[in-house]
């Protein structure tokens, strides 16, 4: 094992240092452009709170390469269980000669996700895969078409995935014809809704639309981030994800959760719907649920995820040994180290500080999110209008100062923070300074 990685913010060299800027250079030369890049500089290694780079800088992580490395890069149970499946076997293909992991974590997920009802899970590689899958459970199900996703939704790069999404730059212009039968409804926006818009109003507001628009009868399935992740955060009112639940399942539409982004312990529940006392036929998640490896899953009610005829999912590597044993070591992680508690300090903790810096500045339009999961919505001094320059003036300078953070939103006038629950207080209280300083710079 090497040395524990010193969980240090520490600038060796100015942001990129010179291996990052000559690999950058490879990467122009190798890479298709198509693939961006946030920060340049190139990872050597990471862990706790800390990434640093090949450069000797460390970096104080507040992204968890976009909320994956929830229980922290190289996690202990997840370097051992990971080395141990190696050795043992790399992949057999569960189609052919199944394995116990995957069970195991397919009845980890069905204990662990909201409802007692009878549950099956199936495993897959990405998030957009995993939903593209939750539609085609529901489609066999409902033996019904359409789909509705919601304003500011992201749900993926894939094409359905790339239909069910509302930003069209960067993610989907030019890219189509998308896949047909994808509506979009009306979300629940507390900050850019009228007042009197609370969440049962919003979810009417929906309900409405699907009914005129769409119909109930041709209605397979709808999908939502219970927190919205790329679109900004965005934390429904209260009422809006029990309301539309509770019309799926008069309509027999299936209601699925695409807690890709907010599940396993990000929150501060295990799931973010269990904020909203939701149980969703479908949950879909990914990120978090490997400590890094590729793997997601769409799990829900058995007699749903049966409507599939054998062989109808599946995919060569869905549920691969290896990711589903750091699955198990990832859940055992989080179970024996209190994470989703540690991720409710976490949200005490940022959303102190952040909104003490709202009373002083009314650029932070909006402070919002739950657990680590949490956000600042950037405005135009004395409006409500997006200032996006801001969100990336903020976010640039953070880097240049050692601190990992990404912006996000329709508008892109959100900063947003998801830092590993295995960061340590004094690295987000020293992250959130620099960002604090950052945008004082700024005015
Ligand atoms: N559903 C809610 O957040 C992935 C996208 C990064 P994949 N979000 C990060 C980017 O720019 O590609 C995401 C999500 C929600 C689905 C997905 C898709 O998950 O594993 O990226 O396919």
């Amino acid at each position: 094992m090497s040395a524990p990685l010193e969980q240090r913010r520490h600038l060796a060299t100015a942001i990129p240092g010179p291996r990052s800027v000559e690999l950058m250079g490879r990467k122009r030369a190798a890479v298709a452009q198509g693939v961006g890049t946030t920060m340049p500089v190139f990872a050597l290694e990471a862990g706790g709170g800390i990434v640093r780079d090949v450069d000797g800088n460390s970096f104080i992580d507040l992204g968890s390469g976009i909320a994956v490395t929830t229980i922290g890069n190289s996690a202990p149970r997840v370097v051992e269980a990971v080395r141990r499946q190696v050795e043992e076997f790399t992949h057999t293909c569960f189609m052919v000669t199944p394995y116990e992991g995957y069970v195991a974590v397919a009845e980890s997920l069905n204990e662990l996700t909201p409802g007692d009802h009878d549950k099956r899970t199936a495993l897959f590689n990405s998030g957009a895969e995993a939903v593209e899958n939750a539609v085609k459970i529901a489609r066999a199900h409902t033996k019904k078409q359409a789909v509705v996703a919601f304003d500011h939704a992201y749900h993926g790069r894939t094409n359905l995935t790339m239909a069910m999404t509302a930003k069209s730059m960067p993610y989907k212009s030019g890219f189509g014809p998308f896949s047909p039968e994808v509506y979009r409804a009306p979300l629940s926006y507390p900050y850019r809704d009228a007042k009197s818009v609370d969440g049962q109003v919003a979810a009417q507001r929906a309900i409405t639309y699907i009914e005129k628009q769409v119909g109930a009868d041709n209605l397979a399935a709808v999908v939502i981030e219970p927190i919205q992740g790329e679109g900004g955060f965005i934390v429904p009112a209260e009422g809006f994800l029990s309301g539309l639940a509770t019309w799926c399942t008069a309509n027999n539409v299936v209601f699925i959760a695409d807690e890709v982004q907010s599940g396993f312990a990000r929150t501060g529940e295990m799931f973010a719907c269990e904020h909203d006392h939701v149980v969703p036929d479908l949950i879909v998640t990914a990120k978090g649920i490997a400590g890094g490896l590729p793997l997601s899953a769409v799990t829900g009610r058995a007699e749903m995820m049966d409507a599939a005829h054998v062989s109808g999912l599946g995919g060569t590597y869905g549920g691969n040994p290896i990711a589903c044993a750091a699955a198990l070591a990832t859940i055992e992680t989080i179970q024996a180290d209190g994470l989703v508690e540690r991720a409710r300090q976490i949200e005490r903790l940022m959303l102190d500080r952040l909104s003490r810096l709202q009373a002083d500045d009314d650029r932070l339009g909006d402070v919002r999110g739950r657990g680590a999961m949490i956000a600042v919505e950037l405005v135009k001094s004395g409006t409500d209008e997006p200032d996006p320059q801001l969100a990336s003036a903020i976010a640039v300078a953070a880097h240049q100062a050692g601190v990992i953070v990404l912006t996000c939103g329709t508008y892109g006038n959100v900063l947003r923070f998801l830092p590993p629950l295995s960061i340590s207080d004094d690295l987000l209280i020293d992250g959130l300074d620099v960002v604090a300083e950052a945008m004082g710079a700024t005015q």
